[in-house]
């Protein structure tokens, strides 16, 4: 015998799960003290929002679900926005909130919320435990969803009552069982086989699902014996190296960009493991005439300029075998030109010693301090459009970008996460002023768990990115800029370190200190943002090479 809450506890322990992020509550408080029985590890933050970005970046990282949990009414809308990302980055992600007795929640009750109505539109499944013996069910059946591609969200509201009630002994968790994607089939292979064969101008999207179902390495493989040029998605960065000679980079910016260029070029986008969320179709296909090959493993969206000539659904790495095996090879398909003006505007910015620092200066000193399997964390404002474009990877997530739900605070509390996943390689994120203030509280969970990361700051004392929309939109910005605290002191009251990078030259000695120091450190650095018109202007009056 023993209780509901335990026998959630056990089929939680049953699913492998290692963390859960949290804040306990007066409606969770038998889940709680199951949990000082458990192996898995509570970690207490400080916003309950956090808790659900740490499950997100867990899950992004892991592939296995994030499990994030909270009391009631607050607790459970505070976990809303970063499940909410979770789900529409195509995480998985589970989150589990107490609840008012069964008793109370038919009627106006202290902090009784419909949860499972609230978390509903971000969710894949959303469920309320009505009755102790399902339990095992819901769980097995919260972790299935929430794993299955697309991956992303799944809720779990655990009223008081039934957490305390006593259940039988036979109430067992249930046997876990992944969800196999099935193979693709035959003929849908032939049909894309044939398409690409006779492309003059194929080239590839590479989307985040490649990352999610492992597929990489098939899709080098295709890449190679095909001769197609691939470009990925932010999230999809590192999906193929970039120093690969049929990389083009990360395409996904709302302007033109040179990786877009090849884009125009094509005749036949093949779109692999591709997201629609991420960077929607009018922008690269405006059109509409192009001939678009789906690989995937669930069914395309539809939008009228995502119509597909192909569509082949299926393991991703087998189905990139099976098209491979029938597709004819492409010679001289030059790509050099698109790369080399990435590459170019990197270096040429690479000793550049004006101050406030120069985006593209801070990236490229970025770069050299970070391995090619450490990971960058990129909060969500104007950084991250200079991240998405000049951070170049050679691994799958090795860049963690929030593009889907693009939710400002992610970045603190998701390093924490990829800290606890990977605790041998550095963890660096880089916020803006705005976003790291969302979540800065963070810094002492992560003191408390003693995980080192450095936070990098970017500082140009407002909401940079909206205020490059106003600019480029109405000519004028307003009620976009603010003060910052002491960003060193504000460290240091924490017990992290602090520096301030004053001029350009400091900056890589700086950030190998902030390693060194092996704690959480906080690297505020000026940022040049008049750059970003300077970018929008430069792409406007882009010319693709030819
Ligand atoms: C939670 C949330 N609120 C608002 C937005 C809209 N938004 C996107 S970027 C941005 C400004 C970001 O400012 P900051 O964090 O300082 O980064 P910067 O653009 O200056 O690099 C805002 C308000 C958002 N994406 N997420
Ligand atoms: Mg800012």
């Amino acid at each position: 015998m023993g209780t509901a809450a335990q026998l959630l506890v056990r089929c939680l322990e049953n699913e492998g799960v290692e963390y859960i992020f949290g804040i306990p509550g007066e409606e969770n408080l038998h889940v709680i003290d199951a949990l000082l029985d458990s192996p898995i590890q509570f970690v207490t933050v400080r916003h309950e929002q956090a808790a659900a970005f740490m499950a997100d970046v867990y899950g992004r990282l892991t592939g296995r679900p994030g499990v994030c949990l909270s009391t009631l009414g607050p607790g459970a809308t505070n976990l809303l926005t970063g499940f909410a990302d979770a789900n529409m980055d195509h995480a998985p992600i589970v989150a589990i909130a107490g609840q008012g007795a069964t008793t109370r929640m038919h009627k106006e009750s202290h902090q009784v919320l419909d949860l499972v109505k609230l978390f509903d539109p971000v969710s894949k499944y959303s469920v309320a435990i009505l009755e102790k013996e399902i339990i095992p069910e819901v769980v097995r059946k919260a972790f299935k969803v929430a794993k299955a591609e697309k991956p992303g969200g799944s809720f779990i509201s655990f009223p008081e009552n039934i957490a305390a009630m006593e259940v039988g002994e036979e109430v067992l968790p249930l046997k876990v069982q992944g969800p196999m994607a099935p193979y693709p089939p035959q003929v849908k292979v032939e049909q894309a086989a044939r398409v690409i064969s006779a492309a003059r101008f194929p080239i590839i999207m590479a989307g985040n699902g490649v990352v999610r179902s492992h597929a990489c390495e098939a899709l080098i493989r295709f890449v190679e014996k095909l001769g197609i040029p691939v470009a990925t998605t932010f999230m999809a960065k590192g999906a193929v190296p970039f120093s690969h000679p049929l990389c083009l980079g990360a395409i996904g910016l709302q302007a033109k960009d040179y990786v877009a260029c090849g884009f125009d070029r094509a005749d036949v986008v093949i779109c692999v493991g591709f997201d629609m969320v991420e960077y929607h179709p009018f922008l690269w296909h405006p059109r509409g005439e192009k001939k678009i090959i789906h690989i995937d493993q669930t069914y395309a969206e539809v939008d009228s300029k995502y119509m597909l000539e192909a569509g082949v659904i299926g393991d991703i790495a087998i189905s990139l075998d099976r098209i491979a095996e029938l597709s004819c090879r492409r010679e001289n398909v030059s790509t050099a030109t698109l790369k080399e003006y990435i590459m170019a505007e990197q270096e040429c910015f690479a000793a550049d010693s004006s101050y406030p620092l120069k985006p593209q200066r801070i990236l490229c000193d970025t770069r050299r301090v970070m391995g090619d399997d450490d990971i960058l964390l990129a909060d969500v404002g104007a950084h991250k459009m200079w991240i998405a474009r000049l951070y170049s990877c050679e691994k799958p997530n090795t860049c963690l970008i929030s593009n889907g739900f693009a939710a400002m605070g992610i970045g603190v509390p998701g390093a924490i996460a990829a800290k606890l996943v990977y605790p041998g390689r550095r963890v660096m994120v880089i916020t803006g002023d705005g976003g790291f203030m969302m979540n800065s509280q963070e810094i002492e969970t992560a003191l408390r768990l003693k995980l080192p990361i450095v936070i990098m700051i970017w500082n140009d004392q407002g909401y940079g990115l909206i205020k490059w929309h106003q600019e480029r939109r109405f000519g004028r910005s307003g009620f976009v800029d603010f003060t910052n605290p002491d960003f060193v002191r504000y460290a240091e009251s924490f017990g992290a370190k602090g520096f301030r990078v004053e001029r350009a030259g400091d900056l890589l000695p700086v950030l190998e200190q902030a390693f060194a120091c092996n704690t959480v450190a906080v690297v505020d650095v000026p940022v040049d943002y008049s750059e970003n018109m300077k970018l929008t202007g430069k792409l406007g009056n882009l010319i693709c090479p030819v």
